[in-house]
């Protein structure tokens, strides 16, 4: 059942599904393949039935990524393909850009995390006041220098915040002319339970409020998320962007992704945050990635994943179980 929840930004009732097939911040093939397997299984229909119209945009087509991941001088130092993480998410944060400017509600189908700085820098500088939940079991706030793996699914925070850009390959500058960086201030994750050291000094350093699994086993998924829109949204007035990493979810629910976490959200748990949000009527824009419909030991696991991801969209767009 639907309520008609006011979307304070959204009179029209407008989405932009934005198809981000997009790979190249991590090493498993299959993540590029969540925008189509979502769609095929209802996403479109889903977002109809909650009474919202929508346009697809597929801000990547046509570019041949293919050869771009396999280009084996795109690296700097230790980060894997910077040209083709920076290019593609300069892509779709023009077509986020665009969708905001137009009022609608982006939903950008990932793909793998790198794009969450496309996202993020198109809603700050849209609203500059705004508040980000970043659902998650990792922070993805490594720098270019701090980076283990050199995946740079792992940095799209660091990015979209201009973290240490003095190290940063010259393929982002294009992050560098734009008029608002995501401050501290308007960001807060929750679900964590995989933080790598550098990272966790950054979150310190930085003040930034965090909510990690602990945090939801001591309070509880509501208090948690009450405060987690508080930090983001003083006054309750600013809009809210979710960006929404399904490895936040317990692999039990979620297994078809490429860096799962046990001890997670659990499913309820997961959708109970997207459902809290719409109800404050501030909620205004939503990131679902990292699902890969290749991985998981079987074809419930895709199915399930794939899923969850729907009612993640759903929930967004105001589905409630009454
Ligand atoms: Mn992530």
């Amino acid at each position: 059942m639907t309520i008609e929840s006011d979307y304070k930004f959204f009179p029209e009732r407008k989405v932009t599904v934005i198809r981000a097939p997009f790979n190249g911040g991590q090493g498993k093939l299959g993540v590029e393949l969540g925008p189509e397997r979502m769609i095929e299984y209802g996403l479109l229909d889903d977002i109809k039935e909650q009474g919202w119209s929508y346009e697809v945009k597929d801000p990547l087509k046509g570019s041949d990524w293919n050869a771009m991941r396999n280009d084996s001088s795109d690296v700097y130092n230790n980060c894997k393909r910077p040209h083709m993480v920076s290019e593609c998410c300069q892509k779709i944060f023009e077509t986020s850009t665009e969708a905001r400017r137009k009022k609608t509600f982006p939903i950008t189908i990932g793909g793998d995390h790198s794009i969450g700085m496309s996202t993020l820098l198109a809603f700050v500088n849209s609203h500059p006041d705004g508040g980000i939940i970043w659902v998650d079991a990792h922070t993805d706030i490594n720098t270019p220098s701090s980076t283990e793996s050199g995946n740079l699914h792992g940095c799209p925070v660091a990015f979209a915040m201009g973290l240490d850009q003095e190290h940063w390959p010259s393929h982002f500058d294009w992050i560098k002319q734009l008029k608002h960086l995501v401050k501290p201030s308007q960001i807060a994750y929750i679900g964590l339970r995989d933080v790598d050291k550098g990272e966790r000094k950054i979150l310190k350093e930085l003040g930034i409020a965090a909510f990690s699994m602990h945090h939801v086993d001591k309070y509880g998924i509501n208090e948690v998320v009450q405060r987690a829109m508080k930090a983001v949204n003083p006054s309750g007035e600013a809009p809210i962007h979710v960006s929404y990493d399904v490895d936040g979810i317990d692999p039990q629910y979620v297994a078809a992704t490429g860096t799962p976490v046990r001890g997670g959200l659990t499913l309820r748990e997961g959708l109970f945050i997207v459902e809290e949000l719409a109800a404050s009527g501030v909620l205004a824009g939503l990131d679902i990635v990292e699902v890969n419909p290749s991985l998981g030991a079987t074809e419930m696991h895709m199915v399930d994943t794939v899923n969850a991801g729907l009612s993640i969209s759903r929930c967004a767009l105001g589905e409630t179980i009454l």
